[in-house]
């Protein structure tokens, strides 16, 4: 028998909204518009091998690293199809040093919307899956037009968070605060339909950890003793260099993702409003932690769009752990 009980993202969405009499559907609208611009990346994403999408351009991002096409066209994808809805008051990229005003000529509305566009691009010319990565927060500032207090919320106050995986399918997995769903890409409908309603880390998890073994000499040496105990417990080791994917593998078969501090990277790599706090919250709600090794990464009170911050999220009892084997050694880690 073929299933004809389709639960589209749309219709989820809406059913969600049903149960806030008080919204307003602005943030419905959101993530409707956000799930277009996923399915015009991934489009393009997947005919990356055949057309020259691929190679880089000159410019340099506010990081110093070398922006590639594909980075520049999901960044545009997304700024597009988000300024002009006047469901935002403003934005804020890690592709753009500041933050992203919607322009005067367009309404705006109640939301600030903070995202990473395509993450893990140095990853594209060689097939392996990246991501798009995406964080809501209601607007907090006074005036119509948002601003920098609008990006720099605390974690915590997330409305929504979530992210898009482009590999062998695309999928968006977000959180409301109401548990976490994934859908994936039907592309013969053109729809995502729930895949992976109410995801939560397995219990007990896998036993994996997921960090890029070739910084432990510039490692403290909690960090050092932290990944000597996972290995002598059995665990396996996966690390794609990915954040969406590797955090994918987290999210659905459990384990401990780590980017930690280092002696040359003292706050980590992973940006905390762009990677980190939307990740947490979907973490936290599907039953995991995230942690700088020190505190929750959706206590995190922002000071800068930019900053990073070290990184320990998956399941529950490894962040607990690690956090305990870094308190141990003493080395200071997180903001
Ligand atoms: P990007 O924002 O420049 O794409 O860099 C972020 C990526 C993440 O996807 C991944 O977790 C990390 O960088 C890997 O860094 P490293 O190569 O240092 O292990
Ligand atoms: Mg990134």
């Amino acid at each position: 028998m073929l299933d004809t009980h389709i639960v589209t993202l749309s219709r989820h969405v809406i059913e969600q909204e049903r149960r806030h009499p008080e919204a307003t559907g602005q943030f419905t609208n959101i993530l409707f518009d956000l799930a277009l611009a996923a399915k015009v990346i991934a489009r393009e994403v997947n005919k990356a091998g055949i057309v020259d999408v691929i190679g880089r351009t000159d410019q340099v991002n506010v990081h110093g690293e070398t922006v590639q096409k594909l980075d520049e066209y999901a960044d545009l994808v997304i700024l597009n199809a988000m300024d002009h809805t006047g469901n935002l008051c403003c934005m804020a990229s890690e592709e753009h040093e500041e933050v992203i005003a919607i322009p005067e000529r367009f309404p705006t509305g109640d939301y600030a919307l903070m995202y990473d566009p395509l993450d893990g691009s140095s990853n594209i010319d060689v097939n392996v899956s990246i991501g798009t990565i995406f964080s809501i927060h209601r607007k907090v500032s006074e005036g119509p037009r948002g601003g920098l207090d609008d990006c720099l919320q605390v974690g915590r106050r997330q409305i929504a968070a979530g992210y898009v995986v482009y590999g062998s399918s695309t999928m968006l997995v977000y959180t409301s605060g109401a548990g976490v769903h994934g859908f994936t890409l039907d592309p013969s409908i053109g729809e995502f339909v729930l895949s992976h309603p109410k995801v939560t880390l397995p219990d007990p998890p896998n036993r994996i950890y997921s960090v890029n073994e070739a910084y432990a000499p510039q490692w403290s040496e909690g960090q050092r003793a932290l990944v000597e105990h996972l290995k002598s417990e059995a665990y396996t080791g996966r690390y794609i260099g990915s954040l969406v994917s590797d955090f994918h593998r987290t999210l659905l078969r459990g384990g401990l993702f780590m980017y930690p501090a280092d002696t040359r990277k003292p706050q980590g790599k992973l940006r905390l409003l762009y990677e980190a706090a939307p990740l947490a919250f979907v973490a936290e709600q599907a039953g995991g932690r995230a942690s700088t090794g020190s505190m929750d990464i959706m206590d995190i009170e922002p000071t800068s769009l930019h900053q990073s911050t070290p990184l320990y999220m998956g399941s529950r009892e490894m962040v607990d752990l690690a956090e305990r084997f870094l308190a141990a050694d003493g080395t200071p880690s997180g903001p």
